[in-house]
């Protein structure tokens, strides 16, 4: 995508309903595919009332007109479940701010699509775990999300990316990867393209067990970072889930897996020194223990026996795909330095090794739960 220039943001910030006059604006978050900004406003009466403004990346996201639609329905339907259970919707969910067109997104003179939620205060989200009840919270959190979602049609949803977690689909395009090296970089990687071929029966485990009816498809996140949680400073828990874009029919294994993958990990994603990466089993303890008491019963048993396999695929699909984007040129996951999509791959596929040396430590924590 093109960067954003001062013109689109401004036209953008012209045409959502905000009040008050712009005080503050910034770059803000971590996330790796979308433009997002904090805005702060001088409303009279209420003081100071920050929104985020995001612009939606569009060479992945190709559809944001459904994507929007999708989330939409998704944080209506989480609205009436909060209302019925006495919760707060105005925190424990995703806010729409709409144009001043009455749109929840605005679409810029360079073709660029936006949109705006309200800030939830009072909250934070991490990038690492600091404090290991944050992990647990989040847990709890991504596990009522899929609690609160089981009854909703997920056939009515769109699939915001086709394929998003197809890992065997996946697994193709990366050959193809290889094979085209259009930036010349393949020679220099043979040690993780030899790591992805020797884990083909990986990519394709969860494609084969769907296929014979194993597993249920259902309403999943897709996306389960720890900073896709806002936590509340207050009182330690999880109040809401974000980053919505991906929520389609998927496995719940890889919801799971996503998180333990970026939160379980002793180290950063782009950590350059692989002997500060590893697995941490009290932490894979912590979230398994949170995931399923929030599902509340909803994962059946097959599902639960999985999950191990789930943080497995989703390490392997997220370090294949890392190194995808490297020998593709880099153009779909943000990169702040040479090499960072070869770095992220690399504690991916460290990770991988970690936990097939841990396998029966992980078998052993999920059945205490099951
Ligand atoms: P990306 O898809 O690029 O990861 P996110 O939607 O996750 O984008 O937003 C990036 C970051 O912005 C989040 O990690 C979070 O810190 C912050 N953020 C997003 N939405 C909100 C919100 N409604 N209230 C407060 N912070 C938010
Ligand atoms: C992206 O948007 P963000 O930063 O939360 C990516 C995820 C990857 C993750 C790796 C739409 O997530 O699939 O697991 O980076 N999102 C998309 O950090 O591709
Ligand atoms: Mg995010």
């Amino acid at each position: 995508m093109e960067k954003v220039t001062r013109e689109q943001r401004d036209e953008a910030i012209a045409n959502f309903q905000y009040e008050g006059i712009l005080t503050e604006e910034r770059p803000y978050g971590s996330g790796h595919i979308n433009d997002t900004y904090l805005l702060v406003f001088d409303v009279p009466e209420k003081g100071a009332v920050k929104v985020i403004l995001q612009r939606m990346n569009s060479d992945i996201f190709t559809k944001p007109v459904e994507l929007m639609e999708n989330i939409l329905n998704v944080t209506s339907y989480l609205r009436e479940r909060i209302i019925e259970n006495g919760g707060d919707p105005e925190r424990e969910t995703l806010n729409v701010i709409p144009t001043v067109d009455g749109k929840p997104y605005f679409v810029d003179s360079q073709g660029g699509y936006w949109r705006s939620y309200r800030f939830i205060t009072g909250a934070t989200s991490y990038d690492k775990v600091e404090k290991p009840d944050d992990f647990y919270q989040s847990a709890v959190s991504f596990g009522n999300f899929q609690r609160l979602l089981a009854d909703y049609p997920a056939e009515t949803l769109h699939e915001t990316i086709a394929g998003f977690h197809d890992t065997k689909a996946r697994f193709e395009v990366f050959k193809k990867a290889v094979a085209d090296d259009v930036c010349g970089r393949a020679a220099s990687v043979q040690k993780e393209i030899q790591f992805v071929l020797d884990h083909e029966d990986v990519a394709n485990v969860f494609g084969d067990m769907l296929a014979k009816g194993e597993l249920p498809l259902r309403v999943t996140h897709n996306d389960t970072k720890l900073n896709n949680i806002m936590i509340d400073d207050e009182t330690g828990k999880g109040i809401c889930v974000i980053d919505l874009d991906t929520v389609m029919p998927g496995l719940a294994m890889n919801d799971f897996g996503d998180s333990i993958r970026f939160g379980a990990s002793t180290a950063a994603e782009d950590e350059q020194d692989l002997s500060k990466v590893s697995c941490d089993m009290e932490l894979f303890d912590l979230y398994a223990k949170g995931y399923i008491k929030g599902c509340g019963g909803k994962l059946t048993e097959k599902e639960i026996e999985m999950m191990p396999m789930g943080a497995k695929v989703m390490t392997f699909e997220c370090g294949m795909r890392f190194l995808t984007d490297y020998l593709q040129g880099d153009h779909y996951f943000k990169i702040h330095r040479e090499n960072h999509n070869l770095d992220r791959c690399r504690t991916q596929f460290k990770l991988v090794e970690d936990m097939e040396a841990k396998w029966d430590t992980m078998q052993e924590i999920i059945k205490k739960y099951s």
